[in-house]
């Protein structure tokens, strides 16, 4: 294309438009594209020359209890949405049908392994063990956070686009300074034998997030320095109501190429292939080789958010083949297939959801708003004159609507 080519005001996007039909084959998956899958959408299992090992490390009672992750992650989601209904919180963001990308990659960190998620890891947060009742307390707008990542190394959601991927690779390059040390002074792990106990860093963003400057200068920064992190990229096919195709020509994980570390797409929907992928991403991210990048190829089943409607942006026929690719359904096969898991397992998951939600609900609906002085308090580190004249100002303000309400009840009384 020369010169001649380029976009004049005119210019009303055909050509664009043709050029992204034209790619979206390698973006939406074909018969060229590569993607490791295990577990088909029969959930029958299958072989892969370097991942099927990983598979194998998998005994039924692990197998279970993915599942058991899965159904309780989901069944959380669906409280949560329905505590947004009913007005407990200002807003909910589904993870419903990215079940599998978030309990494979979450379990298959390690304790010391720091986690840097988006707004949509609630099933990452699971596999942490943060507490889900906590997950809710930024969404009922009564805590900046709600959880302290010290406890269980899974950091505070962040909304901003990307903002985390640039953390995590500067919290990543902070581990590899501090082993560095650790070695010199021969008291680290390892490398070669303890690769498991050093830590690894894992970040996560969405195929939207993808576009974004941060997540670029993440990946020159983490090749530049050969940083022990992991980025896991959520392609759920949109952002917000952008699609993926938007996004990009290639498909996500082909990216990783450009800063010369392993990019893989793996099939998101199949929770046995991200685990295994995301066990071999950390060891090699451990092992001090360096960062790769993960593509999970999955689909956000649901609204973006409790304030959108996808059905003003996308066809009811994309949802249902996606339906059609459930990670639940598809590991339920396998397990009783294989005779791991009977009636009685899923009975008693159904049972543990129900219990789970009417813990989460009890525990919204005690959920207290802070003091707003704690907001002035949270400005500074130390008193500040102009944050003590705004406060002062505030209360007196609030004390108006006190004297308001006490004159109304006056007159009410006469
Ligand atoms: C820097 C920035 N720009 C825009 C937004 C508004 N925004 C919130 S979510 C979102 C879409 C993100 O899509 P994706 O990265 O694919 O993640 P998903 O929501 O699909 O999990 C946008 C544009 C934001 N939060 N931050
Ligand atoms: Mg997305």
């Amino acid at each position: 294309m020369g010169a001649t080519h380029l976009p004049s005001t005119e210019f009303d996007g055909t050509e664009v438009d043709e050029q992204r039909e034209a790619s979206a084959e390698t973006v939406l998956g074909g018969p060229g594209v590569e993607m490791v899958q295990l577990l088909d959408v029969d959930g029958k299992l299958g072989e892969d020359e370097v991942y099927s090992s990983y598979a194998k490390r998998l005994d039924p009672e692990k197998l279970r209890g993915f599942y058991a992750d899965m159904a309780a992650i989901r069944r959380f989601d669906q409280e949560a949405t329905a505590l947004q209904r009913q007005g407990q919180l200002a807003l909910w963001v589904p993870l419903t049908g990215q079940e599998a990308a978030q309990i494979g990659s979450g379990r298959a960190t390690q304790p010391q392994d720091y986690i840097f998620p988006t707004y949509r890891e609630h099933g990452v947060a699971l596999t942490r063990n943060v507490d889900l009742a906590e997950l809710l307390r930024q969404f009922r707008g009564v805590s900046n956070g709600g959880w302290d990542p010290k406890e269980t190394n899974f950091h505070l959601y962040t909304l901003v686009l990307a903002a985390q991927t640039l953390h995590a690779v500067g919290y990543a390059m902070g581990i590899q300074r501090d082993q560095q040390l650790a070695d010199a002074v021969g008291s680290g792990a390892d490398a070669a034998g303890d690769a498991g106990e050093r830590a690894a860093v894992m970040a996560y963003f969405g195929d939207g997030a993808s576009s974004e400057g941060d997540v670029h200068e993440s990946m020159v920064f983490a090749a530049s320095y050969n940083a022990p992190v992991v980025f896991f990229c959520q392609n759920n096919h949109w952002a917000i109501s952008v699609p993926s195709t938007v996004q990009t020509r290639v498909p996500l994980a082909n990216r990783a190429k450009g800063y010369g570390f392993p990019g893989i797409r793996v099939d998101g929907n199949d929770v046995i292939a991200v685990h295994a992928v995301t066990e071999w991403a950390l060891e090699h991210a451990r092992s001090g080789k360096g960062p790769v990048l993960i593509e999970a190829f999955t689909y956000r089943v649901g609204a973006h958010t409790t304030a959108d409607d996808p059905t003003k942006y996308r066809e009811l026929a994309e949802e249902a083949v996606w339906r059609a690719k459930d990670p639940l359904d598809r590991l339920e096969k396998h397990l009783r297939t294989e005779g791991y898991a009977d009636d009685a397992f899923f009975e008693k998951v159904k049972d543990d959801g129900a219990e789970l939600a009417a813990y989460v609900r009890r525990t919204a609906y005690d959920l207290k708003s802070p003091d707003i002085r704690q907001s002035f308090a949270n400005v500074y580190a130390e008193a500040h004159p102009l944050v003590a004249e705004e406060l002062a100002w505030f209360e007196q303000y609030s004390a108006g609507f006190a004297e308001e309400a006490a004159d109304e009840a006056s007159e009410d009384a006469r």
